[in-house]
């Protein structure tokens, strides 16, 4: 009898501590905004609010409280060194914000990542670092050694250390921003694109394809690789599906893909949730040239350039 009491006791502590311990916003600096914890499994449907222009090529977008912050590569999409590129950043409702001016010299800025204070950014061969509140340049990490000549995208692992794709090369590389070191990942991957890292169950998913072009021919490649004795070295699984295939988000246990699909009706938008391996849904969003979206506010807002026609846009998560 007394066993009982205690377990009821007992019971009732840990329920009531459960539910101190639900925090309504597990913010994570990679998305700049909270897991939907609620709508965890579900794909939903994603309506544009608002669009505006941008100069010029925008790759990138990242989301960080009620900043939007893009990579523009300039007058060309390949990673030619002609110091036309830069970020900018804008406010939540679009207007251009004057404070954020980057004046170091970039050439093809692509993917970013966001540790602490500082804003990561991937051009070309290299990995620069510039403060996050007003883009001061502070440091550059080159990989050029290793003969990258196509940085696509750039994640943050933890505190230290940040993951990012080299197209050309099919390779990932694991860099110590501390240390300024880096080390290449012992899995091939073929034209690695877009990262996004899951740092609940540990687990890095990376989009690439066949072929880095677009065509109209089954291309894409989604790959889990999971953390595991201190290294990413344990593939969980590789899928196929798409045309070409750019960015990733996890957004709760779901991942969302986006896909060019095609340049004149626009590209599309894929759930995929890897428990079942299954796609949920894919969303026709008539954006042609969604490359490296992100999401910001609660993961209800999904952000992408439209690499195509310069612009951004804003869409919100509408529950099916
Ligand atoms: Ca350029
Ligand atoms: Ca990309």
């Amino acid at each position: 009898m007394q066993k009982l009491a205690f377990n009821i006791i007992f019971l009732t502590m840990a329920l009531t501590n459960a539910h101190a311990s639900v925090n309504p916003c597990k913010i994570d600096p990679n998305w700049g905004g909270c897991r939907p914890e609620d709508n965890s499994n579900r794909a939903v449907y994603w309506e544009t609010i608002l669009s505006f222009p941008v100069d010029r090529n925008p790759e990138s977008v990242l989301v960080s409280g009620n900043k939007i912050y893009v990579s523009t590569m300039g007058e060309e999409t390949g990673p030619i060194k002609n110091g036309d590129g830069t970020l900018v950043r804008y406010h939540e409702y679009g207007g251009l914000d004057e404070s954020f001016k980057v004046r170091y010299n970039l050439h093809s800025p692509m993917g970013m990542a966001i540790i602490g204070e500082y804003l990561f950014v991937v051009d070309i061969e290299s990995i620069v670092c510039v403060s996050k509140a007003n883009g001061d340049f502070q440091f550059q990490i080159s990989l050029e050694n290793e003969g990258v000549d196509f940085l696509n995208d750039i994640v943050t692992i933890n505190s230290r250390h940040l993951i990012v794709s080299a197209t050309r090369k099919n390779a990932l590389y694991l860099v110590d921003v501390i240390s300024k070191s880096y080390e290449r990942i012992d899995i091939p991957i073929s034209n690695p694109n877009g990262l996004s890292y899951n740092p609940v169950n540990r687990v890095l998913f990376v989009v690439g394809n066949k072929r880095h072009e677009l065509g109209n021919f089954g291309n894409g490649i989604l790959t889990a690789i999971e953390y595991k004795n201190g290294r990413f070295q344990t593939i969980l699984f590789e899928t196929s599906f798409g045309y070409f295939l750019d960015g990733v988000a996890v957004r709760g246990n779901t991942v969302l893909v986006s896909d060019w699909k095609s340049v004149k009706t626009g590209g599309s938008l894929f759930t995929y949730l890897p428990f079942t391996r299954t796609i949920l849904k894919e969303q026709d969003l008539f954006i042609p040239g969604v490359a490296d979206f992100g999401l910001g506010t609660f993961d209800r807002y999904l952000v992408t350039p439209d690499l195509i026609n310069d612009k951004i846009y804003i869409l919100k998560a509408r529950t099916l």
